[in-house]
């Protein structure tokens, strides 16, 4: 283990010893004050309450929270919220140096898709932590774990929400790894919600069109930099391990499943494994559950349930719990940064020049409103920029609005946003529309399928044609600025 953490930290350029795991991670975020434990929390609805308002009230800033002592479980059955919801805690998640902005982590992760970033596919071990306790069939029972209750009008308790979904392509040995809701049906069964286009959704057609359950292994704790990739848009085929390995510098490590020999990560915390059954016998209600855009947008539903067999977890394990609600929510700091930077990677690479900067605003929940600067440099760069940031794959899924701006507007500062939108844009001329798009039920414009969303773009950016022309900006210079706010620093303390 420390020969690799070695390696790692040779290849980093910012010189910095990467993280072995989740556990390993708690105590870095310990060592910056972004970690409080909170005892005697209920499962039932106050937990992610909590979560939710801590968060809510200091966006980017609020610590993660611990819960051990649950009400009703073993002091030391614990559950986590917001492992990499903060610019500190993030930048120690991907390896970054300290940031002082929102640019600073996409800048750097930008970086790192740019120069040196490779795929690094995971190491199949024997043995790890995850194997310390191992419950099978009959003595599975799924309510050991202190399981929360989320939301008053959510349809049961969901394990599954900072999770990993693992499954592999039954041709070509794709192994899939993402982020879908897993709510407990009963003490060996869940449901799993998964959105179609999803690739785990094309994954499981393979195995129903061929009459087989669909093998699968369910991930309720591990590494951030796992649960980042899994509920971000990796390309298809393409292992969201190999991704996060290549984001963390050294391979994950995983041990392959008693049943069906998928690869469990070996520091994860909790792993289910079984089968989803989609039959009409199988299928039960899931859902409702209050869901990313802010809303209970979908309605219950039937839907495959997941038999589970086997359970591995870690001695004192931990729970990790994204509590989707209206934003900002206790994972949108930290997917606006990696979403903002996958959109910026993906676009370059189609050739777009002149990006300064991206932004997916977390009141837009990450996905819905997009903010992308750049130096313009010919007639039309400010639509190309539009379209492909809406229709690129990370930018494709649930969207909703992007916006364009000069160089001179932070895409992370709202106000700089709104300022262009509302001097720099002439609505009719400056608005487009791209309909019929990727989209999902949980989509609150949508009331059916097929869940295709219309998508608006604005250009805030100074019209083209006359842009060197256009009314100076009224506002002191650097230089004075910077002179004033030498000369009377108290003012311009915190
Ligand atoms: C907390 C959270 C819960 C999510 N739940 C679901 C879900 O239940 N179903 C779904 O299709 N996508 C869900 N997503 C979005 C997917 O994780 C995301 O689109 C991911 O890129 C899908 O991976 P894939 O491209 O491998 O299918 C969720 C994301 C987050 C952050
Ligand atoms: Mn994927």
């Amino acid at each position: 283990m420390d020969k690799k953490v070695d390696e790692a930290k040779n290849k980093d350029r910012a010189n910095i010893t990467r993280h072995v795991d989740l556990r390993d991670l708690l105590e870095r975020f310990e060592e910056i004050g972004e970690l409080e434990v909170i005892e005697g929390a209920d499962w039932n609805l106050e937990l992610a309450a909590l979560a939710e308002v801590v968060c809510a009230r200091n966006p980017g800033k609020a610590p993660a929270l611990l819960f051990k002592n649950i009400k009703d479980y073993p002091e030391n059955f614990r559950i986590l919220s917001g492992a990499a919801n903060s610019f500190k805690r993030l930048a120690v998640v991907l390896g970054f140096p300290e940031p002082e902005k929102e640019l600073d982590l996409v800048q750097c992760y930008r970086d790192r898709m740019k120069e040196d970033f490779e795929l690094i596919p995971p190491e199949e071990v024997k043995t790890g932590p995850i194997l310390e306790n191992i419950d099978r069939d009959e003595d599975v029972d799924l309510y050991k774990f202190p399981i929360p209750f989320i939301h008053e009008y959510d349809g049961g308790r969901y394990i599954g929400t900072d999770d990993v979904v693992i499954m592999k392509d039954p041709d070509s040995g794709w192994v899939n790894a993402a982020t879908y809701r897993v709510m407990v049906q009963d003490k060996n069964t869940t449901g799993i919600w998964m959105s179609p286009g999803k690739h785990g959704r094309m994954i499981r057609e393979k195995y129903f069109a061929k009459g087989e359950p669909c093998p699968v292994l369910i991930s309720c704790g591990q590494d951030p930099l796992l649960f980042l990739a899994g509920h971000s848009e990796v390309d298809i085929d393409v292992s969201e391990f190999d991704y996060a390995g290549g984001h963390r510098g050294f391979p994950f490590e995983t041990i392959p499943s008693e049943i069906h020999g998928l690869p469990i990560p070996a520091h994860a915390e909790i792993v289910l494994e079984g089968e989803i059954y989609g039959d009409e016998e199988s299928i039960q209600i899931e859902g409702p559950f209050g869901e990313f855009m802010g809303y209970y947008a979908s309605d219950a539903s039937e839907q495959p349930i997941v038999k589970v067999r086997r359970v591995y977890y870690r001695n004192d394990p931990i729970l990790t719990m994204a509590v989707p609600s209206r934003p900002p929510a206790n994972f949108t700091f930290a997917r606006a940064a990696v979403k903002s930077a996958m959109i910026w990677d993906e676009i370059e690479k189609a050739g777009l020049p002149g990006v300064e900067g991206i932004w997916c605003h977390e009141a837009g929940a990450g996905r819905l409103f997009n903010v992308i600067s750049i130096k313009q440099m010919y007639a039309g760069h400010a639509t190309q920029a539009a379209m492909l940031a809406a229709n690129c794959h990370a930018g494709n899924y649930a969207g909703r609005w992007v916006v364009v701006v000069d160089e001179d507007i932070d895409p992370s500062n709202i106000f700089d946003v709104v300022w262009a939108i509302s001097t720099r844009c002439d609505p009719p001329e400056d608005t487009r529309f791209i309909h019929k798009s990727w989209s999902t039920p949980l989509d609150s414009m949508l009331q059916g399928p097929p869940y295709q969303n219309n998508r608006g773009i604005i250009d805030a950016c100074r019209p083209w044609g006359w842009k060197d022309d256009f009314p100076r900006v009224a506002e002191s210079s650097p230089e004075w600025k910077d002179k004033v706010m030498k000369k009377w620093p108290h003012l311009f303390e915190n």
